[in-house]
């Protein structure tokens, strides 16, 4: 597009920011953003409201929108979740085995980790339960994460014949109940033998240029670009080949949506384990720089073609895209100049498009309303503001 490629010298930062880069003699822009030196951001009217106790505790952070002025997320802002509580581990006493039907079992220290082949990917990661409450609507991030592709090492241990289903397990353990009986089980989830031996997956120790924080998994993460957050695993310890399919709580039986279909005039409601992610969209914030507002926000979840914002019940306007830095499983940022908005309260609401043409779904798409669980909200999302 066009007007895309007119924004985008206005996206570099003008020969200012360029100078600045120079002067800090970085490689590539990090940190660029879609906004303007000496910009004042307006708060949203609809701040989420406390979550309750039970919840913080699984959840203790989450990212602020308005916050959002990078491309990449701070380590010390990024959303973090831990079912089982956020162990720190002794390296001195870790090692990562892969074990169960493989030819070769292999025990690696993470020295012997970090002296493989180092890979990074930008990655933009989402709480598949992002958005499905009023108190959950920062549950996603995006850092660069570097760490050894997992393919080689599961091809050096040479899966057997019969192995159906590749286990990664946490350090972290629970108590968990089925029916009447109780037993503790570490943190699990799976992938089939395809998806866990996909190239883009990661053994990750590093996280925006630190070792990986205890919070986010220290030592060892799975990265699992393409994926929402679940099937990342933090404190990765194990990594099991079986010949059935696992069923841990976090496949089988939380994590699970279920939607309601019309199968011969019977409404019937699907059970899936949730996966892969789905198109999303959200105004992040709006600006103001000498009385000129701007709305910046963040489209991920799958090849974006673009991204249209809507204010009030105004036309869809097509935002532009920050083309200064992207990656193929990063969101993209965009912006659009809101030009002379009237005094007053506002809705913004955004949608994401994909490649395909498909359309991020409104909030009353059947593919929302038939949800019964709040697992993969992925509708668009509407953001109130007062101009004053
Ligand atoms: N071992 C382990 N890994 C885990 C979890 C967990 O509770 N234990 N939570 C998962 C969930 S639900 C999400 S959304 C992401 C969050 O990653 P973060 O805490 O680094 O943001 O980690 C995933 N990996
Ligand atoms: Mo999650």
């Amino acid at each position: 597009m066009e007007a895309n490629d007119v924004r985008r010298r206005e996206f570099l930062g003008g020969t200012a920011a360029l100078a600045g880069l120079t002067l800090l003699n970085v490689p590539f822009p990090a940190w660029s953003f879609p906004s303007r030196p000496g910009e004042a951001v307006i708060p949203w009217m609809d701040q989420p409201p406390p979550p309750p106790e039970r919840f913080s505790q699984v959840v203790p952070k989450q990212l602020r929108w308005e916050e959002v002025d990078a491309w990449l997320t701070p380590n010390d802002r990024f959303f973090a979740v831990g079912h089982y509580g956020f162990p720190a581990i002794d390296v001195r006493d870790w090692t990562l085995t892969v074990t169960g039907l493989v030819r070769q079992p292999l025990t690696l220290t993470r020295d012997q980790l970090m002296a493989l082949p180092r890979r990074d990917v930008v990655y933009t990661m989402e709480c598949a339960g992002n958005r499905g409450f009023p108190f959950f609507t920062g549950g996603i991030g995006t850092a660069r994460w570097v760490g050894t592709p997992l393919a080689p090492l599961l091809e050096q241990a040479g899966i057997r014949e019969g192995g159906v289903e590749v286990v990664f397990y946490g350090a972290d353990t629970g108590e968990e109940q089925v029916r009447d009986i109780k037993v503790r089980a570490p943190f699990g989830r799976s992938m089939s033998i395809a998806d866990a031996t996909n190239p883009n997956l990661l053994l990750c120790y590093e996280m925006n240029g630190a070792p990986l924080p205890q919070t986010h998994g220290f030592p060892l993460r799975l990265i699992a670009p393409g994926w929402y957050g679940i099937a990342n695993v933090k404190w990765l310890a194990r990594i099991e080949v079986r010949d059935t399919r696992y069923e841990g709580r976090f496949m089988g039986r939380d994590y699970v949506t279920l939607r309601e279909e019309q199968i011969g005039g019977q409404k019937l409601a699907v059970e899936t384990s949730v996966g892969r992610t789905l198109l999303a969209s959200a105004p992040a914030r709006v600006t103001r720089h000498d009385g000129r507002y701007r709305i910046v926000g963040a489209a991920w979840g799958g090849p974006i073609a673009r991204v249209e914002v809507r204010i009030d019940d105004g036309p869809w306007l097509p935002a532009a895209i920050d083309r200064s830095e992207e990656a193929e499983f990063a969101w993209k940022i965009w912006a659009l100049d809101w030009d002379g908005p009237l005094p007053g309260e506002h809705g913004i609401t955004s949608r994401a498009v994909d490649t395909a043409g498909r359309i991020q779904p409104a909030m009353n798409d059947p593919s929302i309303v038939n949800k019964r669980t709040y697992w993969e909200s992925n509708a668009q999302v509407t953001r109130r503001v007062r101009i004053g």
